[in-house]
C-alpha cells in the first residue's frame, strides 16, 4: 500500500500526496469507523492514509492512521454527527487587526479557549499595521504585552506592504497550519504575499458569494513552496466547534490553570470562593483583569455560548 496526505475532499473523491508530490485521486471502500466519532466524514483534509492503486491510476484509501487531533463543526443536518474540518494541525494562526475590522479580545480570547480545548498551539499575527495611527499603536502594544505576558508568541505584519513576512515564513515552514480569524483581516492576502505561487481569493466579493450558500464546504490543504502545507476552509466562520463544561473553562486559560492548584477547594471555579489563587492574581495584577472579565463573560453565557455555538 501506499502512503498519503489527504489534501483535498469534494465529497466522494480524495487528493491524496504520495511523498513525491504526486497527487493522487482516490476512493473510500466500504465503511470506515474512525476512532469512535461519529462524523458526516470519515476522512478530512489532513488525515494521513494508505491506500491501492487502481489499473485506471486511481487509488482506493484502505487505511486511515490515528490523528493527533481534529477540528470539526457540527453537520449541517440535524443528525448528532459532527463534519471534521481538518485533522493532524500542528499550529493555528489567529490573524488578528487592531482596526478595518477590529478584532475584540472577547474573540480572541474565545479562540484561544478552543484553541486550548482542541490542543492546537496558536501563534497570534497582527496584521495591517501600515494602517495603524500613534493611538491605535498604543492599543497593539497592549495586546501584544497581554498575550505575550500569558505565553503566547505574538508577530507584527502588513501582508500588503510586506512587513515581518519573513518571520511569518519561519514560523510556517514545515508545519500544518491553519490561518483563523475575522473574515477582513487579511488572510487570503497573506497567504498570498508569503508563496506567490499560491493565489486564494481575497476581497469582499468571495465572502460574500459564500453567504447563505448551503452547500457543504470542504477545506483544503496548499503546500508553500518553502514546505508545509496551509488549511484553508472557505466560507467557514473558521474553527469549530468545542464542547467545554463550564466548571471545567478555567483549565484553558493558561494563566489560571498555573495557578489553580493552589486554590483551596479543587473544585474552584475562581467567581467568589475563598482563597482562591486565581482571584489573588488578579488582585496583585499576576493576571491581566482583561482576561478574567472575558472568562466571566464566557462562564456567564453572555453571548450565548457562541464558543460553543458557532465556532470561528
Ligand atoms: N492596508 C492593508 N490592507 C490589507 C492587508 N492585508 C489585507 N488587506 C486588505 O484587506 C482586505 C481583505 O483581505 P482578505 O485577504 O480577503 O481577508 P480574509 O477575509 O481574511 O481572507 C483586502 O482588501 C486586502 O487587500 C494589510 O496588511 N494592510
Ligand atoms: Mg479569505
Ligand atoms: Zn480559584
Amino acid at each position: 500500500m501506499i502512503k498519503g496526505l489527504v489534501i483535498r475532499s469534494t465529497g466522494s473523491w480524495y487528493d491524496v500526496r504520495q511523498e513525491d508530490a504526486t497527487i493522487v485521486k482516490c476512493r473510500i471502500q466500504g465503511k470506515f469507523r474512525v476512532q469512535g466519532i461519529k462524523s458526516t466524514n470519515p476522512i478530512a483534509v489532513g488525515d494521513w492514509v494508505e491506500f491501492d492503486m487502481e489499473q485506471d491510476e486511481t487509488g482506493v484509501i484502505r487505511e486511515i492512521m490515528d490523528r493527533k487531533n481534529y477540528i470539526k463543526r457540527k453537520s449541517v443536518n440535524l443528525s448528532k454527527r459532527s463534519h471534521i474540518l481538518a485533522s493532524n494541525l500542528d499550529q493555528v494562526i489567529l490573524l488578528v487587526t487592531v482596526k478595518s475590522p477590529t478584532t475584540s479580545t472577547g474573540f480572541i480570547d474565545r479562540f484561544l479557549v478552543s484553541a486550548e480545548a482542541y490542543r492546537i498551539p496558536v501563534k497570534i499575527v497582527f496584521n495591517k499595521i501600515d494602517l495603524l495611527e500613534e493611538s491605535e499603536k498604543k492599543l497593539l502594544t497592549y495586546m501584544e504585552e497581554l498575550y505575550g505576558s500569558i505565553g503566547y508568541d505574538t508577530f507584527r505584519t502588513s501582508a500588503i506592504e510586506r512587513i515581518g513576512l519573513d518571520d511569518i515564513q519561519e514560523v510556517l515552514k514545515a508545519k500544518v497550519t491553519l490561518i483563523s480569524g475575522h473574515s477582513g483581516v487579511g488572510k487570503s492576502t497573506l497567504v498570498n504575499a508569503i508563496d506567490e505561487n499560491l493565489s486564494l481569493k481575497t476581497g469582499e466579493i468571495s465572502e460574500a458569494h459564500n453567504k447563505g450558500r448551503h452547500t457543504t464546504t470542504f477545506a483544503e490543504m496548499f503546500e508553500w513552496k518553502f514546505g508545509g502545507f496551509v488549511v484553508d476552509t472557505p466560507g467557514i466562520k473558521g474553527f469549530g466547534v468545542v464542547d467545554i463544561e463550564k466548571r471545567e473553562l478555567g483549565h484553558y486559560f493558561p494563566e489560571f490553570r498555573l495557578r489553580m492548584q493552589e486554590c483551596k477547594f479543587n473544585n474552584c471555579q475562581h467567581i467568589n470562593e475563598p482563597q482562591c489563587a486565581v482571584l489573588d492574581a488578579i488582585e496583585q495584577k499576576q493576571i491581566p483583569a482583561e482576561r478574567y472579565v472575558n472568562y466571566l463573560a464566557m462562564y456567564n453565557d453572555e453571548d450565548g455560548g457562541a464558543y460553543r455555538e458557532k465556532g470561528y
